[in-house]
C-alpha cells in the first residue's frame, strides 16, 4: 500500500493548511471486493493506478482525435457555452496557466456522444455497481450508460467550483489522457468550505490556489487531500467529499457516479426531500418504492456469481457488478434521457 504523506502548505499570507497526499493503490493488488470493503463501504477516498487498462479510449483519445472525429459537432461545454468541437479543442490546446481556456464538465456521453461508448469497453472494473443502469430503476432515474460524463480541459483549466456530488453519490473519475491535479476535503470540513446559500453542495470559494483569508478565514482549518492523476488512474470520491480538479496538461477524463448499499439511504433521502416538489403521500410512496428497491439491489449484488449464463446471469444483470454483467455498449441504449 502506498504511503500517505502529510505536509503543511504555506500560502503567501504565511498561513498554514494541513495537506495530505491521497493514498494510492495499484489495480494489480486491489481486487474489486477489497476496494468495496476498504473504500466504498468506509467512504474513504483513494487513487487506483491502472484502473483503466485495455479499452480503446486509452490508445485513441487525444485532443486531436476529438478534433478530427467530431470537429464540426456543436457541443455544450458548460451550461452557458456552446461551440464546435474543433473550436473547443483549439481553445484547450491554447490554454495556459495564466490564461486558462474552457473546461468541459457537463457533457453526458450516453445521450450526447453515444458513438464514444464502445471506446470505453471493457469498463473500469471499479466503477460498479451500476445501480443507475439497472433495469429495475424507474425509467425516470435510470441512466442506461451508468451516467458517464466526459471532462476535457487544457493547462490551467479547472472544474468551475469546489463541490460534492448531489444525490449522495460516490464518483469515480478516470484519467484517460494527460495529467490533472485533484483535491478533496472530507465531509466533516464542510463548515470550512463556505457552502452557497440554497446550493449547499457548492463552495463560494472561487479559487483554492488564491484563497482570501479575510473573506474565508475558516478555510485554513480544512484538510486538503491532494493527488495528480495520470492516464489510467482513477480517483474514488466518496459521497459528500468536496472536490475540485485542475488540468496540468491537455486532459481527458470520464466521470461516473456510483450508488450501492453504502450511500443508497442518502440518495433516497435526497430524492424524497421536501424540496422534491412532491406532495406528502407521493413522497412517501416514492420513498417506500426506492427503499425496497435498495434492499433488493443489495441482495442481488451479494448474490453468489456462479455462472454468467441462464437465469443466474439474467439475475446478475439486474444489478451489474462486473464488466461482463454490464454487457456491451449496445445494451446501454438510451431510451428516456432527460
Ligand atoms: O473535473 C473533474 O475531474 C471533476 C469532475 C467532477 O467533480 C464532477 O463531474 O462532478
Amino acid at each position: 500500500m502506498a504511503a500517505v504523506g502529510i505536509d503543511v502548505q504555506t500560502s503567501p499570507e504565511a498561513r498554514t493548511q494541513r495537506r495530505v497526499t491521497l493514498e494510492r493503490r495499484s489495480a494489480a493488488e486491489l481486487p474489486y471486493p477489497v476496494f468495496v470493503r476498504e473504500y466504498i463501504a468506509r467512504n474513504r477516498p483513494v487513487v487506483v493506478e491502472n484502473a483503466l487498462q485495455a479499452c480503446p479510449a486509452r490508445q485513441r483519445w487525444t485532443p486531436e482525435y476529438f478534433r478530427e472525429r467530431f470537429g464540426g459537432k456543436r457541443i455544450q461545454v458548460s451550461p452557458s457555452e456552446q461551440m464546435t468541437f474543433a473550436d473547443f479543442i483549439d481553445a484547450v490546446l491554447a490554454s495556459r496557466e495564466d490564461a486558462p481556456g474552457p473546461y468541459m464538465y457537463r457533457l453526458f456521453i450516453g445521450p450526447h456522444m453515444p458513438e464514444l461508448l464502445p471506446d470505453l469497453e471493457p469498463l473500469n472494473p471499479y466503477a460498479f455497481p451500476r445501480r443507475l443502469a439497472s433495469p429495475l430503476m424507474p425509467q425516470r432515474w435510470r441512466r442506461p450508460d451508468g451516467y458517464l460524463k466526459l471532462l476535457i480541459g487544457g493547462i490551467g483549466g479547472r472544474f468551475p467550483f469546489l463541490h460534492y456530488d448531489l444525490e449522495n453519490a460516490h464518483a469515480t473519475i478516470t484519467e484517460i489522457h494527460g495529467d490533472k491535479e485533484f483535491i478533496l476535503y472530507p465531509p466533516e470540513d464542510s463548515a470550512f468550505m463556505y457552502p452557497k446559500p440554497g446550493m449547499p453542495n457548492q463552495s463560494t470559494i472561487p479559487d483554492v490556489q488564491r484563497v482570501d483569508p479575510a473573506r474565508f478565514p475558516l478555510y485554513e482549518r480544512a484538510t486538503q487531500y491532494h493527488t495528480v492523476l495520470h492516464p489510467g488512474d482513477m480517483v474514488f470520491v466518496p459521497s459528500r467529499w468536496w472536490h475540485g480538479a485542475r488540468a496540468l496538461s491537455p486532459s481527458i477524463s470520464i466521470c461516473q457516479n456510483v450508488l450501492d448499499g453504502s450511500n443508497w439511504g442518502g440518495y433516497v433521502d435526497e430524492l424524497c426531500s421536501r424540496s422534491s416538489g412532491l406532495s406528502g403521500p407521493k413522497r412517501q410512496a416514492k420513498r417506500m418504492y426506492l427503499s425496497a428497491l435498495g434492499g433488493l439491489l443489495s441482495t442481488l449484488e451479494r448474490w453468489p456469481r456462479r455462472s454468467a449464463a441462464g437465469a443466474a446471469g439474467r439475475i446478475a444483470r439486474l444489478s451489474p457488478v462486473t464488466c461482463d454483467e454490464a454487457g456491451d455498449s449496445t445494451a446501454w441504449a438510451v431510451a428516456n434521457w432527460k
